[in-house]
């Protein structure tokens, strides 16, 4: 890969069918039954985003599975339309995860499915992951498949918009900030701040995390017993939304989850096209969102969009990847987008048509960038692959071709990891992990009609 310091190679395959070969044999290796679990030892169950990533990749070489996938998700979506972050698999042993069943007690909340949950949610990127997973292997049973879930891909943004519109502006708030799928962004240290737990708690519980990767680079105690905090706080409450906005810990529009948002009316306005029901519907609200995620989002004198924390009515402060996302949204106004390319190739993030080093999930140039710890700097392919995604749709193909290479450089520097040093493209975290394998196969299958996708 052409990074600029010397890349700490942990082993990736040479060529492109090496590659494609071991990215199959990732997601064969995570496959437990009914789904992709994003990690053996880290995430031995099913999570939401995590699925809809996969899926895109598996329906490159096992539709049948990317199907699946997603159907099993959904069978625990929530009588309110809620699709849970986490569905647990009743098989694996007590104590495999950190929260655990024992934790979320969905059975007690109303409307929970007859598995265990989760309670939060995670960006809907799933509409957009079944569109595309049809547009990978069309054919009957995909379509036949694809009108199966549309009601249910309809029921999640119901949830979404009717519930967790909690600012009553249009956009979705997330209440955990392992709703964002960045769970340790240095976006959520202002939010964070405020909640009120000490890291003491952690005594009277067993973080399973730390056991299979390195405490340097996952969440502090402090951060868990504020995780478990808002947990409670949501659980206590019955997983309830209709009273979070009188003084839940945390309430945050995400720049990220309300491009997804957006995202996914447009992809269910071609789902609805192709199975004959009307767009129009879909397309409208899309536009709102849009104009919402400018309105609120969008900073003018730092040119990027920021989360805004709800209950101080500002936009956080830190640049985060976060704040690229829009340029998800294909009616992204072009004084938006342009701002966002400027962002995109400044020192921050340095997306360039020939990438020395890979995407960062945080400003570079921050005094909190963290090259080692969870989401505060290192290089994720799920956000590089959004990331491309924007950058076709708003007509900066050679920007994209260097985001590609990047990514597939990582993988083939290090494998199928679950995040890279930003600098080196050291593998890091989990060292077969679900999405990155599916997405890479993604990538190299070189998706030519993103703007029509
Ligand atoms: C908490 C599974 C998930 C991803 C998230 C990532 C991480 C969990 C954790 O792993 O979150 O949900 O235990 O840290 O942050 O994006 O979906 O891969």
């Amino acid at each position: 890969m052409t990074t600029g310091a010397a890349p700490a190679r942990t082993g990736g395959p040479a060529d492109l069918a090496g590659l494609r070969q071991l990215a199959v044999a990732t997601l064969d290796a995570n496959w437990e039954h009914d789904h992709t679990v994003p990690s053996r030892t880290l995430y031995p169950h099913q999570w939401s985003w995590d699925s809809a990533f996969i899926a895109i990749g598996l329906a490159q070489v096992r539709p049948h599975r990317a199907w699946r996938e997603l159907a099993s998700l959904f069978r625990a979506q929530w009588a309110d339309g809620r699709v849970p972050h986490i569905v647990f698999n009743p098989a694996m042993r007590v104590g495999a995860y950190f929260p655990g069943p024992e934790l979320w007690r969905s059975a007690i909340a109303e409307g929970a499915p007859a598995v265990d949950t989760s309670g939060l949610v995670q960006p809907p990127v799933h509409a957009l992951a079944a569109w595309l997973a049809y547009r990978r292997a069309p054919g009957p049973a995909s379509l036949a498949a694809l009108r199966r879930l549309y009601p249910a891909l309809v029921a999640q943004q119901r949830y979404l918009a009717d519930r967790r519109d909690l600012g009553g502006d249009g956009l979705v708030c997330i209440v955990h900030p392992w709703e964002s799928g960045l769970d340790n962004s240095p976006a959520w240290d202002e939010p964070m701040a405020a909640v009120q737990a000490e890291a003491a708690v952690m005594r009277a519980y067993r973080r399973h995390d730390t056991m299979h990767a390195d405490a340097a680079h996952r969440p502090t105690d402090l951060d868990y017993a504020r995780y478990l905090a808002i947990v409670a706080a949501y659980r206590d409450g019955g997983y309830s939304d209709r009273s979070l906005a009188d003084g839940h810990p945390f309430l945050v529009e995400c720049p990220l989850f309300n491009a997804a948002f957006g995202a996914a009316e447009h992809a269910l306005a071609r789902i609805a096209t192709l199975l004959g029901a009307d767009p129009g519907p879909h397309r409208a609200r899309a536009a709102r969102i849009t104009e919402a995620v400018v309105r609120r989002l969008y900073d003018p004198a730092t040119g990027t969009f920021a989360p805004r924390d709800l209950r101080t009515d500002r936009l956080v402060g830190p640049r985060t990847v976060l704040g690229l996302a829009p340029l998800l949204l294909p009616d992204l106004p072009t004084a938006q987008a342009d701002a966002l390319v400027v962002e995109a190739r400044s020192a921050r993030f340095g997306v360039a048509r020939r990438m020395d080093r890979p995407l960062p999930s945080h400003d570079r140039t921050a005094p909190e960038f963290e090259p080692l710890r969870y989401w505060r700097g290192p290089s994720w392919l799920n956000l590089g692959w959004l990331v491309r995604r924007g950058l076709l749709a708003h007509g900066h193909p050679d920007l994209a071709a260097g985001l590609r290479h990047s990514m597939i450089s990582l993988v083939a520097g290090a494998g199928c990891h679950e995040y890279f040093h930003p600098d080196t493209g050291a593998g890091l975290g989990s060292p077969a992990f679900g999405w990155t394998a599916a997405l890479l196969l993604d990538l190299l299958a070189e998706d030519v009609e993103v703007e029509s996708d």
